[in-house]
């Protein structure tokens, strides 16, 4: 290690608030430098820009000139999902990139006061009142020859069932990191998910227009908690009043920015070198020279980006920007064009499906009923994971073995959609749903076959439901539409049929069970907590099972198979103890055949 680097790393450490974090990571890169050999694959290479007739990145692009129809349009869809802890900012990064893109005009808020327009995805009545995501939401268009399916989820943990889902639908990640938070609880469990299901991630460090954490440090959180090794893309300049903008490593280039008044509109930017007098007088003595030394010590021994690392999911490529001010958003955005990858294969019962496939298959992984107030119908969200899907074709449900007529599919832009006659493997559709699919259903055509299960998380929070009017057919066909969501299992006790039980993953849902049955089955109810912790499904038994517990009560379910209701935990365990005969399921056995999940 050369001891003038050595001195730089040491006089680095002093300028943070505690230094402790920065200096073991600099100290490792500075180490790693004397070991590190090959240098990763040029960053550069992967963000030329893209024209409709020239993919950028020709390893992601199997498509040749004389290609099939099905091989060019899979090639050129993007199909990715934006996770975080809560309040990261993923709804408004998602509004930012479609500003960007061109799909929206002018951007929306989290938080839409007065006459402003509320961001795209987060188009639910309580979103928007809360200010909070509480159910995914999927969002289509084109950009630079590419067919974009993003998909922006909630992370509240409550909420977490849907954005598990919606992960499985995606081919790659974006992950949010609040710069002054880092790497927070709910991030590191769907890093996890994602790890589990080898998806790419992109990092995107948010909120940098706020006091942050210094970017060495947050790198290092960045590798330590999750395991990943971080690749920066660009470095920022400055934080919090003193952002200025970001550095694009490989291109030396410094992009500078302005504040636009609200962030509505692209934030003007400036392309100079680093050694613009201007743009240093501007960035300022001090945060210029601690920014030249941090970006020193990255070019001596950080991560270099290496695509093939990414795409395995070893490595991330880091990225630094506001979305809310719109400072480092075309950087990242034209980096999304270029590195997420296309439809990869899904493994199925029969082994592994190729998108390319000419055979029409995917899985339903959301329902959602009521997003249009005109037509109030439900609908099924399809992720098609090969062939060519069009309209009025015929497709069997590997769940029922039936076959059905797919009439009526849309592509979704949030709350908006639109018709289409054709969709190709790695899109996401909407399929209207009168009650013939349920979440995790596989559809397909030609030869039967069948993907694996997607995650059911059991019920943590039972609440009886109580209607506070005399409109029992909208509760009840409230209460069977938002269970087909997945939002809730609904549970009756003999002694009161109309006040159901209702079991969810986390007691916010309670609020959203209240405030939908409200706003869309016109009808007030509240819940209250019924006392029981956990639900079990009776396996196949004949007569009457025992008692679940002290506290516990034996109900049915909507189709009337029986479950068990029990006060703890603690009390499943010891009734499965004393009656090892008394077979009790996890899941429902019927809407969720019990599989083994890869
Ligand atoms: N200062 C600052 N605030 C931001 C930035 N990005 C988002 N916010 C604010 O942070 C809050 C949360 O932003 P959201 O976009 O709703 O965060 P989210 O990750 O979608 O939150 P959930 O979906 O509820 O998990 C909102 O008040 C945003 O205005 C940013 O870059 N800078
Ligand atoms: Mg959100």
């Amino acid at each position: 290690m050369r001891s003038s680097t050595r001195s730089q790393a040491r006089s680095l450490a002093s300028v943070g608030d505690d230094g402790k974090g920065h200096l073991a990571l600099r100290i490792r890169l500075l180490q790693a430098r004397d070991t590190c050999t090959a240098r990763g694959t040029e960053y550069s290479k992967h963000v030329s820009p893209v024209s409709e007739s020239t993919p950028a990145n020709p390893q992601l692009h199997n498509a040749s000139p004389t290609s099939s129809e099905l091989e060019r349009e899979v090639s050129r869809r993007r199909t990715f999902a934006i996770i975080s802890h809560p309040d990261a900012g993923k709804t408004t990064l998602t509004e930012k990139l479609l500003l960007y893109a061109g799909a929206i005009e002018l951007a929306g808020a989290v938080r839409g006061r007065g006459a402003r327009r509320h961001a795209t995805s987060d188009w639910m009545e309580l979103e928007q009142k809360r200010g909070i995501s509480i159910t995914s939401a999927a969002l289509d268009f084109e950009l630079q020859g590419r067919r974009m399916s993003l998909l922006d989820t909630p992370g509240h943990k409550d909420f977490s069932e849907d954005t598990y889902r919606a992960l499985i639908a995606a081919d790659s990640v974006v992950m949010v990191i609040d710069a002054a938070n880092g790497v927070e609880d709910q991030t590191r469990k769907l890093f996890e998910v994602c790890k589990r299901h080898r998806l790419p991630i992109l990092t995107f460090v948010n909120k940098m227009d706020r006091p942050s954490r210094d970017p060495l440090e947050l790198l290092d959180d960045l590798e330590n908690t999750l395991g990943i090794s971080a690749a920066p893309v660009n470095w920022p300049i400055g934080d919090a009043d003193r952002f200025r903008g970001v550095y694009d490593i490989q291109h030396h280039a410094l992009h500078r920015y302005e504040r636009e008044a609200q962030g509505q509109y692209r934030a003007p930017v400036e392309v100079s070198s680093l050694d613009d007098p201007e743009a240093r007088e501007i960035i300022g003595e001090d945060a210029y020279a601690h920014f030249r030394e941090s970006l020193h010590i990255i070019g001596e021994a950080g991560t270099a980006f290496d695509v093939s690392e990414y795409l395995a999911g070893r490595q991330t490529p880091v990225f630094f920007g506001s979305a809310l001010t719109n400072f480092g958003l075309e950087p990242f955005l034209q980096a999304l064009v270029e590195l997420a990858p296309a439809p990869q294969p899904r493994s199925s019962d029969t082994g592994p499906v190729a998108p390319t496939d000419e055979r029409f298959t995917g899985f339903v992984f959301k329902i959602q009923a009521n997003m249009d107030p005109r037509h109030r119908d439900r609908v099924a969200f399809v992720r098609v994971c090969s062939g060519r899907f069009t309209k009025d074709m015929v497709m069997s449900n590997s769940r029922l073995g039936n076959v059905l007529r797919a009439s009526r599919a849309y592509r979704f832009f949030g709350r908006e959609r639109e018709t289409i006659a054709a969709a190709y493997a790695g899109d996401i559709i909407g399929l209207v749903n009168p009650g013939h699919f349920a979440i995790g259903d596989t559809l397909h055509s030609g030869a039967p076959v069948q993907f694996s299960d997607l995650p059911r998380f059991p019920a943590e929070h039972f609440g009886r439901v109580r209607l506070r009017d005399t409109r029992y057919k909208q509760f009840d066909d409230g209460l069977k539409q938002l269970e087909e969501e997945g939002l809730m299992q609904v549970f009756y006790v003999a002694s009161s049929r109309r006040e159901p039980i209702v079991g969810v993953v986390g007691a916010l849902q309670y609020d959203v069970v209240v405030s939908r049955l409200r706003a869309e089955y016109g009808v007030e109810a509240n819940i209250e907590p019924a006392g029981y912790e956990a639900a079990r499904w009776l396996g196949p038994f004949t007569g009457a099972p025992p008692t679940p517990g002290l506290q516990g009560v034996v109900a049915a379910d909507r189709l009337g198979r029986r479950v068990l209701l029990f006060g703890s935990q603690w009390e499943v365990e010891y009734f499965e103890r004393q009656h090892p005969d008394v077979p009790l399921l996890d899941e429902s056995p019927v809407a969720a055949p019990a599989r083994s999940r890869s």
